[in-house]
């Protein structure tokens, strides 16, 4: 654990609020599928959120962000309105991207939050892309790129890691180490489960960090991005982290046991965190309940903003689609 000396009060709150309104925020959007106010796919975040929380602190609102379908964490602490999320997620044309993405496509160019990708490791040559332009340009910013442990299994996830080594490229890639794709265990379809390792073998600074651990993942991050954004080429940083709910509100989980889930709620990195910082003396009851309410207040905002949104008019259809013009066809007569 890293320690918390040094730390302040108001920034502890503030980690510790974060991580509140991510968990806050997707525990109602799991009521409201079960309502059906949310359909589609959705896929929680839950268990995960030191990882969204510190690594997004340590990025300014420069840097670019890239993510997964499992990002609302991300979208939300980038700096995405609870309320534009919520909108989108039930497919209302206030949300942020005009309710045409849901779930998975949670997009907002002013924060430079660049989704949000059905693909797994969809993201990666994205980031790549976007890294490239702006060394082309000589702008100095970084291209953060948040992928899961089966995103690593993917060919562009290679071709990615090949092409910002080779260029040296300002991107800094955020893996998360769940230990799963989808049902699949990781030792069962990787041959090396250390992806920090293979990161390592295309000739980039590769670690692996305690995802459970906001500050460990904050101070990860600050030093690899300020690499990075300095001209030290692309970096590669894993994050040891654990969902603890399905992969998606369509997932028995009969491919983990209760047991193994338990031992890694007892590392649930609120608590931890929440712990740590009465450990300290840096929150107090009153605070405690403060920072709670402040979460729960801002999802039920974001709830009724989403309820108020309005559906697309059905003469948008085709807005935003791209076609050619239908071709003129002589018709015999
Ligand atoms: C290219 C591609 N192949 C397969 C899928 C189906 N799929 C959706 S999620 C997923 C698992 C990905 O696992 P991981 O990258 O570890 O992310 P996690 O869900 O654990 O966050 C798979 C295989 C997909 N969406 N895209
Ligand atoms: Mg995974």
């Amino acid at each position: 654990m890293t320690p918390t000396d040094g730390l302040t009060r108001e920034h502890g709150h503030e980690l510790l609020l974060d991580m509140l309104r991510i968990r806050r925020m997707e525990e109602r959007c799991a009521e409201l599928y079960q309502k059906t106010k949310i359909r589609g796919f959705l896929h929680l975040y839950i268990g995960e959120e030191a990882v969204a929380v510190g690594a997004m602190r340590a990025l300014t609102p420069d840097d670019a962000v890239v993510a997964t379908y499992r990002e609302h964490g991300h979208a939300l602490i980038r700096g995405v309105s609870a309320e534009k999320i919520m909108a989108e997620m039930y497919g209302k044309q206030e949300g942020c991207s005009r309710g045409r993405g849901g779930s998975m496509h949670l997009y907002d160019a002013p924060t430079r939050f660049y989704g949000g990708n059905a693909i797994v490791g969809g993201g990666i040559p994205l980031a790549v892309g976007m890294a490239l332009a702006d060394k082309m340009q000589g702008r100095e910013r970084v291209s953060a790129c948040f992928f899961g442990d089966g995103a690593a299994a993917e060919g562009e996830f290679h071709e990615s890691m090949n092409l910002a080594a080779l260029w040296h490229l300002p991107v800094l890639f955020c893996c998360e180490n769940n230990l799963y794709g989808m049902g699949t265990g990781i030792e069962r379809a990787q041959s090396e489960t250390r992806l920090a390792l293979r990161a390592a073998s295309y000739r980039m600074s590769a670690w692996d960090v305690d995802g459970m651990d906001v500050l460990a993942v904050e101070e990860a991050t600050r030093r690899a991005a300020e690499a990075v954004r300095s001209g030290g080429g692309p970096h590669f940083l894993e994050f040891r982290t654990y969902r603890f709910r399905a992969h998606s509100m369509f997932d028995p989980e009969l491919y983990r046991s209760k047991e193994e889930v338990a031992a890694w709620k007892e590392r649930d990195p609120i608590e931890l965190f929440r712990q740590r910082l009465r450990d300290a003396e840096l929150l107090t009851d009153d605070e405690d309940a403060g920072l709670e309410a402040l979460a729960s207040d801002e999802v039920e905002r974001a709830v009724a903003f989403a309820e108020a949104g309005t559906w697309e008019p059905v003469e948008d259809l085709e807005r935003f689609v791209l076609s050619e013009p239908a071709p003129q066809r002589e018709v015999a007569s």
